[in-house]
């Protein structure tokens, strides 16, 4: 098959989920084109069955906001002509969905049609996407796709509370490339961060308010004052970075505290790691909890959205109410301070993780674009 891909490039989920996708779908024979207004990041290595095609905004005096939406539009409706997709499938609803709505329309009038999927991710559905500014359009634009598909179970209800969807969302949940998320041994760089042995503690996000970063600082004092030896590493960078560094100071714990900056290797750091924290005020599936699982490391969360579908209470780490910072600290410090329970958590986690292996899940994409495009035909 010729797909489409549309995502967002940056470091967040849903284009490390659409690229990762892309790659699985090309080594299974597909021909891929990748659309974004930038190369994603981990579309890392040249490929001749991959494509990267940058939405070009051309600037013009009266455009303080250049039209986004109408120049991704032009170009699928360019791509389905001339590369002759067979399907476009789009993450992220806003404004992706609208934009692949706007090219069928243009292409209905030329009698050509291609079937539309569109992946919802979270924040289009969970706060952006039923903000009122936007919410007519996407309950719209999500109506009209061909196909639709969640991360999560709880990312499907979310969807049905909100807007007023007719259609079957099918869930396909995020996936792990099980041969690069592993532990591999990384002593140098363990010995380098933490000379007296101290135990290391990762956060990976994008330092969004909704990820609660401060949350992470504080959890990790408890820890300390519990007594355990241990540095904290933070990886990636967004808003709330400065609050975060503001926060050590304010408990004048820097010295244990490492900011990493935005890491391309994250498996690198996840393997010198012995616990993971993600305390978000919402996730719809929790990919960087996945991650940090697959390389074998415990995973302390908060209960909400869609980690307990991923991070299992008491088995692969524990799951905490949101902002209870106590509770987070409690657990953290007992997976920390009990080596059995720690190895056996450390092996639930990779367990866990190969359930969501990526092969099976890119089978199910691969399926799912089959029904679609019976359905339409
Ligand atoms: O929805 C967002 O805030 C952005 C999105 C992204 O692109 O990172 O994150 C969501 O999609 C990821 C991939 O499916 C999920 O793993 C994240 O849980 C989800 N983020 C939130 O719900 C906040």
């Amino acid at each position: 098959m010729n797909i489409g891909i549309v995502c967002y490039p940056t470091f967040g989920g849903s284009g490390v989920v659409a690229t990762e996708l892309a790659k699985g779908l090309a080594n299974r024979g597909h021909n891929l084109h990748i659309l974004s207004y930038a190369r994603p990041a981990r579309l890392d290595s040249f490929r001749t069955d991959i494509t990267f095609h940058e939405v070009d905004l051309s600037s013009y005096p009266l455009f303080e906001y250049p039209p986004y939406d109408l120049a991704l539009a032009n170009m699928m409706v360019n791509l389905i002509q001339y590369e002759k997709l067979d399907i476009l499938h789009v993450h992220y609803a806003i404004p992706h969905a609208t934009s692949a709505y706007l090219a069928k329309q243009i292409l209905n009038s030329k009698a050509e049609h291609v079937p539309v999927i569109t992946t919802l991710h979270g924040t289009d559905i969970t706060l952006i996407g039923s903000d009122p500014s936007y919410k007519q359009v996407v309950d719209f634009s999500i109506n009209q796709s061909d196909g639709v598909t969640a991360v999560s179970e709880y990312l499907k209800k979310e969807t049905y509370n909100y807007f007023d969807i007719k259609k079957e969302i099918k869930v396909i949940p995020n996936f792990i490339d099980l041969e690069r998320f592993k532990r591999s041994k990384k002593e140098h760089f363990k010995k380098a961060i933490c000379p007296e042995g101290e135990k290391v503690v990762t956060h990976v996000s994008n330092f969004r308010e909704v990820k609660r970063v401060p949350d992470v600082i504080s959890v990790f004092n408890q820890v300390l004052k519990n007594g355990v030896k241990a540095k904290l590493l933070m990886v990636g960078d967004g808003p709330d970075r400065p609050r975060a560094e503001q926060k050590c100071r304010e408990l004048g714990m820097c010295d244990h505290v490492r900011f990493l900056g935005k890491q391309e290797q994250v498996e690198e750091v996840l393997s010198i790691s012995d616990l993971f924290m993600i305390p978000s005020g919402s996730e719809t599936f929790g990919l960087a909890a996945l991650e940090a699982m697959s390389c074998s490391v415990p995973v302390v969360s908060s209960n909400i959205g869609g980690l307990p579908e991923v991070n299992i209470h008491g088995e692969t780490g524990y799951l905490c109410e949101l902002a209870d910072i106590e509770c987070m600290g409690k657990y953290a410090t007992r997976i920390l301070k009990d080596e059995s329970l720690h190895e056996k958590m450390s092996q639930n986690a990779r367990k866990r993780a190969e359930e969501f292996e990526m092969d099976k899940v890119v089978t199910f994409y691969e399926d799912y674009y089959e029904e679609i495009k019976r359905t339409i035909s």
